[in-house]
């Protein structure tokens, strides 16, 4: 049906006020031990006119984690933490939901437990630099997983579903995008595997399969949304056929029920157009709302939401810079503009201190 962004949309049991969702933004605020705190609680907070909240991705084990000072979601100050977020957000009215995060390859030996090697389907290095604590280093050859270890990590996701549910969170988003771990068993550049997991599109969905449905198990479908980015380059990683795997992937997911499938449509953070993707196909393909991401605008969203080739449209950058973003594009307002020394890192400082639009008049 066609919509437009300020419309409210049903998502499982959730309604949404407006169709503009805060897309998950890793910040690297929540120190050594990734523990969210006040200052963490009062950047969502601020956020939470959005339709809906996507916290930024969050470990699900020490071994999920690639950057350093990222949130995780696997121990109880962990929990205790994000408890702070959500209490924030939903008395601010808001809605928010956990994104689920293992980085697989994406990491270095400084950021996992005991100093080991990140772990990924198989000994493939990726090119590019961890973010570590002692600035960039370049990422090491993974170790391969044993075919015996997958449902310990399945297991790890199902955990970290049940610590987002303590936490008081609306649900879960299973980061299956941008190169990490499920990306890494997705796509065969990075899964040269010859067990179960690896070689034909079945095989190499597998994985993505069990974790959604381990963490469908603990919220419900209607509680999840997976995140794909199905032509993009980031780190390193490529398919010989993203269009038959993707297709496939979606096909499969339809047996959960699930609330969304969030589409990252392009290079993550860049060009639209990387590579030709029939994106329609998956929103058709697709049960639930299709969310799109990566690059939309004012006029392109209401523009895709008229023709109906997407319920709801996550914006990224923009939400860094502008809290009230649902205002400023309700009522045409400029935008202020981002920050792009205080991405990631630092502190209060391009992070809670981008004024509202009733600041900025005030001042
Ligand atoms: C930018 C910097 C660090 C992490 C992703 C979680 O690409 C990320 C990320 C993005 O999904």
């Amino acid at each position: 049906m066609s919509t437009d962004l300020f419309q409210p949309a049903r998502l499982g049991p959730l309604t949404l006020p407006n169709r503009i969702v805060m897309a998950p933004l890793t910040r690297s605020r929540t120190g050594s031990r990734g523990i969210p705190g006040a200052m963490n609680a009062e950047y969502y907070r601020q956020r939470a006119s959005a339709g809906l909240i996507i916290a930024e991705a969050t470990q699900i084990s020490g071994q999920g984690q690639g950057y350093a000072y990222t949130p995780g979601i696997h121990d109880e100050a962990q929990v205790e933490g994000w408890r702070r977020v959500t209490e924030a957000v939903h008395q601010a009215g808001g809605r928010i939901v956990l994104q689920l995060w293992h980085v697989g390859r994406i990491s270095h030996e400084s950021l996992q437990p005991g100093g080991a090697l990140p772990v990924a389907p198989s000994a493939v290095r990726p090119e590019g630099q961890a973010f570590t604590e002692a600035g960039f280093q370049p990422h090491p050859t993974p170790r391969a997983l044993e075919t015996d270890e997958i449902p310990g990590i399945v297991a790890d996701y199902r955990r970290a579903a049940e610590n987002a549910k303590r936490a008081g969170f609306d649900g879960v988003e299973i980061h299956a995008a941008n190169g990490y771990l499920i990306d890494q068993f997705l796509r065969d550049k990075t899964n040269r595997r010859t067990d179960r997991y690896g070689g034909s599109i079945e095989n190499r969905t597998r994985f993505l399969l069990e974790v959604t449905e381990a963490v469908t198990q603990v919220w419900g479908g209607d509680r999840v949304g997976v995140r794909i980015s199905p032509a993009s380059p980031a780190n390193d990683i490529a398919d010989s056929n993203p269009q038959a795997l993707f297709g496939y992937a979606v096909e499969q997911l339809n047996r959960f029920g699930l609330a969304y499938l969030h589409v990252v449509e392009g290079a993550t953070g860049g060009p639209r157009d990387v590579i030709p993707f029939d994106f329609l196909a998956l929103r058709r393909a697709f049960n639930g709302a299709y969310m799109a991401n990566n690059g939309y605008d004012l006029a392109l969203a209401q523009q895709v939401l008229r023709e109906d080739r997407a319920d709801l449209i996550a914006f990224g950058r923009p939400f860094i810079a502008n809290p009230d973003l649902v205002e400023r594009l309700r009522t045409g307002a400029p935008l202020n503009e981002l920050d792009r020394n205080t991405l990631y890192g630092g502190d209060a400082k391009g992070y809670i201190d981008y004024p509202a639009l009733q600041r900025q008049a005030a001042e």
